[in-house]
């Protein structure tokens, strides 16, 4: 009997070791759940709900320079830094066409990202 359950249990692991490759994605970080995108103005998704511990993927998809901080503009177009109780810091620039990752969000809660040079350009992460 112990001859035939050997490669069952042997076919059983195989077939969990490629589900778990299919659910990971493996190499970059283009998780779509974790990535915001920027054109020359504006993110995209301006608000985007990400895990405790998840790393945030920030993607430049044109020639334009971004400086990204913590804070915001409001709706004066006043820029306000400054970061949120928990929140990582962040200041990165991008030169156009590039991306970089900002993180860990290592605690629940709602924190906001802007960029210096752009008008208006606010990201908020709201982190579950
Ligand atoms: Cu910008």
């Amino acid at each position: 009997m112990k001859k035939f359950l050997l490669p069952y249990a042997i076919l059983c692991i195989l077939l969990l070791a490629a589900c778990n490759t299919t659910a990971t994605p493996g190499g970059g970080n283009s998780n779509p759940a974790t990535t915001v995108h920027m054109n020359d103005s504006a993110f995209t998704p301006d608000v985007i709900t990400i895990k405790k511990g998840d790393t945030l993927t920030l993607v430049d998809d044109v020639p334009v320079i971004h400086v990204i901080q913590n804070g915001r503009w409001d709706s004066n177009g006043t820029q306000r830094p400054g970061a949120e109780s928990g929140a990582p810091t962040v200041q990165v620039q991008f030169n156009g066409d590039d991306q970089q990752s900002v993180g860990p969000f290592n605690t629940a809660g709602t924190f906001h990202l802007y960029c210096t040079i752009h008008n208006d350009m606010n990201l908020t992460v709201i982190v579950k």
